[in-house]
């Protein structure tokens, strides 16, 4: 599996909630590197693009309305299976059928209040994360453990 590069955001929800710390800490944890990481406010221009396939559902104005309510934390995480990786650790969209152990089984109680956004494949992560971060806020560092954490 070649290396994936991913985009996470910490919900509006998850920074009131001070669990910015704890979500960052569950996937740097899994050997995921962390290449871009920012504290950003995300406007409502922002917001349609990055959730232009929801436009026109029911929740779709609930959506725009909660990512730009107050800052998120804005991740780019970097390894093999990046994306599906995150997609686990994250658990499913309904924080009631997200399994335990899962950010949303761990913390989430409301599908409208469900912490964290994970790309949901490549072309998505692609996308999503030249939305969020520019080239130069995207580091490609060497991590001296390498070889301890991919062959
Ligand atoms: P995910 O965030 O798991 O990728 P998604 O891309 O289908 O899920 O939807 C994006 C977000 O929209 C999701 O995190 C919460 C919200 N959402 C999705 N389906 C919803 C629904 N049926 N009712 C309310 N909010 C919903
Ligand atoms: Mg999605």
């Amino acid at each position: 599996m070649s290396s994936e590069t991913t985009l996470v955001l910490v919900k509006p929800d998850g920074v009131q909630r001070s669990l910015s710390g704890e979500i960052i800490r569950r996937l740097e944890q899994t050997g995921l590197k962390l290449v871009g990481l920012k504290l950003m406010q995300v406007s409502t221009e922002l917001a349609g693009r990055h959730y232009a396939e929801h436009e026109g559902k029911p929740f779709y104005e609930g959506l725009v309305n909660y990512i730009t309510a107050s800052p998120v934390v804005a991740l780019a995480l970097e390894g093999p299976d990046a994306i599906a990786i995150t997609r686990k650790m994250m658990g499913v969209t309904k924080p009631a059928e997200a399994a335990p152990g899962t950010i949303r089984g761990d913390f989430g109680v409301d599908i409208g209040r469900n912490l964290i956004h994970g790309s949901a494949n490549a072309e998505d992560a692609e996308r999503e994360v030249a939305l969020f971060f520019t080239s130069d806020e995207l580091l490609r560092w060497e991590r001296t453990n390498e070889g301890w954490i991919t062959e």
